[in-house]
């Protein structure tokens, strides 16, 4: 039975990664962090589910820790490994400049080392990312679109996705960036722009909650499906040959775009309930980014399917949904008052 570790399982794309590993037979080690609280709610079912459970296995981990990181590596003897842990909070980067760099730069590096030095073939994935292009220098951006970070995430990334192009030459390692733009879902995190406003505009439908603070409104993003982009990093360790592949849509929408989709579909006007709060600006902004995903379409057959529209959609019914459950406890908690 092949052996993956993916770093980053309890996050939105390390949760879906892992269902579709486990789909395709292998054998699931998870890296998590010690929390005080339980943070294993995107992977819980997986867990529970007693077809998928022996063959996914959680052990600690933390990328900001070499020995330890070194001392699994050499335990699981690992077939694949994909990194996709970081601080991955481009705004939040700014105020932790230190620790993003830490965990999505070095963490990088730690991890890179410790395959290397298990002298047997590991295929390596890292999550590297359209927030590398920054200011962008070319629309739209392909693999040969110089870098422009803007952020000491983007900085970071910039940093772990040379490192792995160098441990491929200098060592000969099979490892491969995945350029990846924005994706989304419903398990995206509730802090990121789109979760955000699809969670906001389902409270509000439902009275749980009346206004919704944003920063820049005229940022414009290529977001796709988490599902579709987590497919592309299997594809890209499966060729015969390493190399790095922008994942993208090829179509470009801003935050206004989104809340409009957003709000029409639950027949509401986000004007009236969007107020803008400057400390959700950021020192320096990434204006635009639109991906070109040909050279994955060609080399690995791979494109996305859920488009914009359908991704606003599909977020905004899960996440009125949730509103609906929490709405039933708030009204059970008022009954019994
Ligand atoms: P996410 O939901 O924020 O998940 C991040 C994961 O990293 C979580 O499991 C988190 O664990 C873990 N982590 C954080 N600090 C860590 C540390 N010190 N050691 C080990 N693990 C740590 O991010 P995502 O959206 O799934 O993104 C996955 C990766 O792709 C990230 O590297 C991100 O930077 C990159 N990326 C994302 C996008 C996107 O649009 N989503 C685009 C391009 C690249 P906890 O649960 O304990 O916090
Ligand atoms: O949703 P965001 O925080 O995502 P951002 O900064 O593009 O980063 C995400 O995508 C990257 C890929 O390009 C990943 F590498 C990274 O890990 C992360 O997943 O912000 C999107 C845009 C920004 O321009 C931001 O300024 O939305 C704007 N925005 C406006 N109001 C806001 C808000 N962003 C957040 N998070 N919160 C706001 O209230």
């Amino acid at each position: 039975m092949r052996k993956v570790i993916i770093t980053g399982i309890t996050g939105q794309d390390g949760s879906y990664l892992a269902e579709f590993l486990l789909k395709k037979g292998y054998e699931v080690y998870g890296i998590i962090r010690r929390s005080s609280s339980f943070h294993t709610g995107r992977i819980d079912h997986l867990y529970k589910d007693p077809h998928e459970q022996p063959r996914l296995k959680l052990v600690y981990g933390d990328l900001s820790d070499g020995s330890n990181l070194a001392s699994l590596v050499a335990e699981i003897q690992p077939d694949e490994v994909y990194n996709l842990g970081a601080q991955s909070h481009v705004r939040v980067s700014f105020d932790m400049p230190i620790y993003t760099v830490n965990v999505d730069a070095l963490g990088t590096l730690r991890l890179l080392d410790a395959v290397t030095k298990l002298h047997k073939p590991v295929r390596f994935y890292q999550a590297s990312s359209s927030e590398m292009y920054g200011k962008v220098i070319e629309t739209p951006q392909t693999e040969t679109t110089p870098f422009y970070p803007r952020s000491p995430y983007a900085c970071g990334k910039v940093y772990s996705f040379y490192q792995t192009v160098n441990y491929r030459e200098a060592y000969g390692l099979f490892a491969c960036n995945g350029i990846l733009f924005n994706h989304e879902s419903p398990r995206r995190g509730e802090t990121f722009v789109t979760r955000k406003i699809t969670r906001a505009a389902t409270r509000i439908k439902l009275g749980l909650q009346d206004k919704l603070f944003l920063g820049n409104l005229d940022a414009k993003r290529d977001w796709g499906y988490a599902g579709d982009y987590i497919e592309a990093m299997w594809m890209m360790l499966q060729q015969d040959q390493p190399d790095d592949y922008v994942i993208a849509t090829g179509q470009t929408y801003s935050v206004r775009e989104f809340l409009d989709e957003v709000f029409g579909h639950l027949d509401l006007d986000w004007q009236s309930f969007v107020e803008i709060d400057h400390r959700y600006y950021r020192p320096t902004e990434v204006d635009l980014l639109l991906g070109d995903a040909s050279k994955a379409q060609k080399i690995l057959g791979w494109e996305p399917k859920v488009g914009f529209r359908d991704l606003a959609k599909l977020m905004t019914e899960s996440d009125l949904e949730l509103a609906k459950r929490e709405k039933i406890l708030q009204d059970h908690e008022m009954q019994t008052r």
